[in-house]
């Protein structure tokens, strides 16, 4: 135990050395090792080696041992790692909901939020990525177009400036006519989490994993807002518009399904309270994957 924790501050001694003298190669073979000889997971390799140099590194410059450029380029090469990371993830094919990362205007620190955004993906979320200092009102705007569950707003620095147009960001997307859940965080909160509930959000956490829980949270507190009536609705019309699109007949996709006609009649009109067992069936008829079928929340808002 005690030798793993000093292998892993040695990694991340020469993983900064590497990226600090712009070896991307080998502090590739860094991330790999981690990734296979150590079964680290994504979220490890972010919060136990990037996390870490990056502050390390932000850290030497703040303290003039570095340059700006050197810094700069140290951090995109991590950047650019956790691209190769992010390629490797399979999108979902049905979103567990939708995020929009960003970061309080005016704010320019960009590894935290892109990690929260790189694991929101790998949990199986759609994400929109904003990057750093996007005007509040440019924000709303692209809201007020999209259906979006949940907005992450990332904030690191104190300037008061910051924080008062965080909150006004906040209370514009609490008056959108169908508000997402908001959760913010980065180092201002994690020094004063009380800040989160002041500025008006719904939620903070402490890093990205605490991040990603959260978000899972809200989302679900949101979909509790939704009744089961609307679900079997919303399947109901994507089955009939399923069969119309095949040119069967209710009778036809209850024989291709083993199923009886008056069940898929009471699915389509919504009344039935289906099985997953059914379901599967339907897809299986239609030679569609189970997903296909899956019904989440933008579809039930956008109504
Ligand atoms: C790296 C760094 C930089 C880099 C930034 C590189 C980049 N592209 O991001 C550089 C060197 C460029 C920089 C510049 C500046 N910096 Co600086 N910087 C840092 C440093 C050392 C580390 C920040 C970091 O990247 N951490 C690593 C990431 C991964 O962690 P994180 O951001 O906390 O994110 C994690 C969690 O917070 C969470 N999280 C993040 N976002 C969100 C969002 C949600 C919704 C949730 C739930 C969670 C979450 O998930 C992440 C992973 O777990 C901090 C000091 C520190 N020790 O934190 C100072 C610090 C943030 N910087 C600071 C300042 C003041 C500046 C400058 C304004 C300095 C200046 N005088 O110019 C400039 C800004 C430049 C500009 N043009 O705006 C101050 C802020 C002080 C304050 N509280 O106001 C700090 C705290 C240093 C200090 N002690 O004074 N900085």
């Amino acid at each position: 135990m005690q030798e793993d924790r000093v292998q892993e501050r040695d990694y991340v001694a020469d993983y900064i050395d590497y990226v600090l003298k712009g070896d991307y190669t080998r502090a590739e073979k860094i991330v790999e090792n981690m990734l296979q000889r150590m079964r680290w997971t994504m979220a490890d390799v972010y919060l136990k080696l990037f996390s870490p140099a990056q502050v390390r590194i932000g850290e030497m410059w703040h303290a003039d041992e570095i340059g700006i450029a050197d810094e700069h380029a140290a951090t995109q090469i991590t950047l650019n790692h956790m691209a190769r990371l992010r390629q490797d993830i399979k999108p979902s094919v049905t979103p567990r909901a939708r995020a929009l990362v960003t970061t309080a205007e005016g704010e320019t620190h960009n590894v935290g939020p892109r990690m929260v955004a790189d694991l929101l993906i790998a949990d199986g979320w759609a994400v929109d990525y904003l990057g750093s200092n996007t005007p509040r009102q440019a924000v709303v705007s692209f809201l007020e177009n999209r259906v979006i569950d949940l907005v992450l707003i990332s904030a690191t620095m104190k300037n008061s400036d910051i924080v008062s147009r965080l909150a006004e960001m906040v209370s514009a997307i609490h008056n959108l006519p169908t508000p997402p859940k908001i959760l913010v965080g980065g180092t201002l909160f994690r020094e004063n989490p009380e800040l989160a509930q002041e500025v008006g959000a719904d939620g903070t956490a402490l890093d990205a994993v605490g991040a990603i829980h959260s978000a899972r949270v809200l989302v679900a507190e949101k979909m509790g807002n939704v009744s089961l009536d609307q679900y079997l609705q919303v399947l109901g019309q994507r089955i009939l518009a399923l069969r119309q699109d095949t040119g069967w007949t209710q009778q036809q996709l209850a024989n291709e399904a083993e199923l009886d006609r008056t069940y898929i009649s009471a699915v389509e009109n919504g009344k039935q309270n289906v099985t997953f067992g059914a379901i599967l069936k339907i897809a299986k008829a239609f030679h569609l994957p189970v997903e296909t079928l899956i019904v989440n929340e933008d579809e039930i808002t956008r109504m």
